[in-house]
């Protein structure tokens, strides 16, 4: 029987509280202004972003489940026995237990995220549900290195890397995330990753310009969480949520525009804003099947699989890593 779960293994705590308050404070010194959507997910965040993930015009998580109900298990030949499950930002399980329900072979599921109450809440649940799973969370930013939990350390690893999160980073970062996670899993190990599909840019429009506005208050959310966490001042009726496709660059650009000229202080320190001057927030990059499969083979993987959903809106690739 596995022992119950207090918390989760925790990294560095004191310094990823630090650099939150660096981080802000550089990106907003910086021009153009900008902070990292990593960001965006305090517990209300979280929360917003499940809530977008249930929206009609947000499509991503529609279809992505779509090809993990259909394909699990042909997913299922990809791990061997007595494997651990390393999900990187695991956020809800609702993915993985789709893998768990079909992939019997899975003895231990390591999902990593910065967000630890939505970590330790899934956690109990998966116990609950899969009493012979070994279940071992790990609190950390994936995209630095992390040490596995000894049980499952020892064990064959396959990687879970859902939901186009992959997008967040520019191209070469995606690489070296590539790199680095090729590493931490090991020679041979398989990846499974989601990656959204460059496609028409009214459909991209309308999925991060919801007409229930909740993408607005997620990327707002933003300003609301620096305020609570770093004693700042923005009054969020002074910005807007303003989202686009960037086509050259294949990508969703979101800001948050300056509605005046405005001073904000921030940590101490004041910031100034021109009238229309705006945060860059995020990128989410679209990828074309090829362009994916080339920018894994530069970073040392090569393709085992890959699925899409009916309408081509969403792909799944299984890679595997070539470390010598
Ligand atoms: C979680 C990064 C995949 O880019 O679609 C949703 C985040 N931002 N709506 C995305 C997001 C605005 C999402 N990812």
């Amino acid at each position: 029987m596995a022992a119950p779960i207090e918390a989760a293994v925790r990294y560095e705590e004191l310094p990823a509280r630090s650099s939150f308050v660096r981080d802000v404070l550089a990106g907003l010194s910086a021009r153009p202004k900008r902070l990292s959507p990593k960001y965006f997910y305090d517990e209300t965040g979280a929360q917003l972003f499940e809530a977008i993930t249930a929206l009609p015009e947000y499509y991503l998580t529609r279809c992505e489940l779509e090809i993990l109900e259909e394909r699990a298990r042909e997913m299922a030949r990809l791990f061997p026995a007595a494997s651990a499950l390393i999900e990187f930002g695991s956020g809800s399980s609702r993915k993985v237990r789709i893998l768990l329900a079909s992939i019997s072979t899975i003895a231990a599921y390591v999902p990593v995220d910065i967000s630890s109450e939505m970590l330790i809440q899934e956690a109990h649940e998966l116990r609950r549900d899969y009493p012979r799973l070994a279940v071992l969370p790990v609190e950390a930013d994936f995209t630095k290195p992390f040490a596995l939990p000894a049980a499952a350390a020892a064990m064959a690893h396959t990687g879970f890397f859902p939901g186009s999160t992959i997008g967040n980073f520019e191209p070469q970062e995606a690489v070296a995330f590539l790199r680095h996670a090729g590493r931490m899993l090991g020679h041979g190990a398989a990846l499974i990753i989601g990656v959204d599909l460059v496609k028409d840019a009214s459909t991209l429009h309308a999925a991060y310009n919801d007409g229930a506005g909740l993408t607005a208050k997620f990327n707002l959310n933003l300003l609301a969480r620096i305020n609570r966490e770093l004693g700042a001042d923005f009054d969020l009726e002074n910005f807007a949520h303003r989202a686009f496709y960037n086509s050259e660059r294949h990508r969703i650009e979101m800001h948050l525009v300056s509605k005046k000229r405005q001073s904000v202080s921030v940590a101490g320190r004041s910031i100034e804003f021109q009238s229309g001057e705006t945060i860059h927030t995020e990128n989410s990059y679209k990828y074309t099947l090829d362009y994916f499969t080339a920018l894994a083979r530069g970073a040392g993987w090569n393709p085992l699989a890959v699925w899409t959903d009916a309408g081509k809106n969403f792909s799944i690739h299984a890679l595997t890593v070539d470390t010598r």
